[in-house]
């Protein structure tokens, strides 16, 4: 036996990252039976891909949605699009156990009637990385984002209104759930290289899914 000297926290626990953004640690463990599936399901018809930015990068995150609009990216800029670039067909529908989850944790971190119209998928191998970034193509920039983490651990950088702030460093482990609203929607974020830490259940990956009242 070995000491662990970064045990993940307390399910349960609700740590406050800003004046209207909560971590709900552990939120999803009930659910991560019936989550697993429906992303399988999702990425049969809607597989994981790996977009190129506008300015001609190739993402090293892939992605996949699921709900009437999905976040995509190409050459001539981001937009949520109702079909899928690559089936030419609309998005996988939102698992019912996805829209459960999310409603219950907007309603824990205060944000009442969150009814998400998109829910973009975001898949972690060893190495992958989100770099800083604000989430503003959304219409309804009142509306939370709610986020669900799976499988590896990640190092979620949080920074301020503009990309210059300095950014905070939270651990995200297997399970929790992240609501940012309010205040704290524009606030820069993003990903440190992800350590490569394989997680009993899911191996060398991390999911990472947002729910987002897009259209
Ligand atoms: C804070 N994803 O998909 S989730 C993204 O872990 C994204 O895959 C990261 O950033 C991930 O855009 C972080 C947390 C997150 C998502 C959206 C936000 C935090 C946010 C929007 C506004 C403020
Ligand atoms: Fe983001």
């Amino acid at each position: 036996m070995t000491l662990d000297l970064f045990p993940p926290p307390e399910p349960g626990t609700k740590d406050r990252l800003g004046p209207d953004s909560f971590v709900l640690r552990g939120l999803a463990l009930p659910r991560v039976d019936a989550l697993l599936p429906a992303i399988e399901d999702v990425a049969t018809r809607s597989p994981f891909r790996h977009m190129v930015t506008p300015g001609g990068f190739t993402m090293s995150v892939a992605l996949t949605n699921c709900g009437e609009l999905g976040w995509t990216s190409d050459r001539r800029g981001y937009r949520y699009s109702a079909i899928d670039p690559l089936s030419n067909a609309v998005w996988p529908a939102m698992p019912a156990v996805f829209a459960q989850l999310a409603s219950e944790a907007a309603s824990a971190a205060g944000f009442a009637a969150f009814q998400p119209d998109a829910c973009l998928i975001n898949r972690y191998e060893p190495g992958s990385r989100l770099s800083l970034h604000q989430d503003r193509n959304e219409r309804d920039l009142g509306a939370p984002v709610v986020s669900v983490s799976l499988g590896m651990d990640a190092v979620f950088l949080f920074g301020g209104l503009a990309r210059s702030d300095k950014a905070a460093r939270i651990t995200l482990h297997h399970g929790d759930v992240v609501v940012w609203g309010g205040a704290d929607r524009l606030r820069y974020h993003g990903i440190m290289p992800m350590v490569d830490a394989p997680h009993a259940l899911l191996s060398r990956q991390r999911i990472n899914f947002t729910f987002r009242k897009a259209g």
